[in-house]
């Protein structure tokens, strides 16, 4: 069956997913996205696969996505901003993942 996987990413690991996408031959789709928390941009993989490589995918996210702390100014985050004084140590990179049944796909 196929599947669609959208994974949400940090900037500055895509260039080396999207390498290791393509070395292996994914097509994708990259869409420059915010993140709703941080208001801060990131970026988002589409891709249609075959269920039999999402863990392929899986391999390379883990790979190339590392997780770090970073402290952010709540000044870059308008939502946050009215609530706290500090700057707020948060938990970026690794990768937000969805994988989902595709119904129908088509190239017309
Ligand atoms: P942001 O919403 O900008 O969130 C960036 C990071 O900030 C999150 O990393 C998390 O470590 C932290 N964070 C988010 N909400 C928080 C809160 N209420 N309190 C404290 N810390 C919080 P990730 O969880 O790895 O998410 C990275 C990005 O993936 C998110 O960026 C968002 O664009 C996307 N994302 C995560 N979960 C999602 C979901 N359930 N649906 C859609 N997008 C999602």
């Amino acid at each position: 069956m196929m599947k669609l996987m959208i994974a949400v990413i940090h900037k500055d690991d895509c260039p080396a997913v999207l390498d290791a996408l393509s070395a292996r031959q994914f097509p994708f789709t990259r869409l420059s996205t915010t993140g709703g928390f941080l208001r801060m941009g990131n970026d988002t993989l589409l891709l249609g696969l075959e269920e039999e490589r999402v863990d392929e995918v899986l391999e390379i996210l883990r790979q190339f996505c590392s997780i770090r702390k970073q402290f952010v100014d709540v000044g870059q985050a308008p939502f946050l901003g009215s609530l706290l004084h500090a700057p707020v140590e948060v938990t970026v990179g690794g990768a937000t993942v969805f994988v989902v049944d595709v119904d129908q796909f088509h190239k017309i």
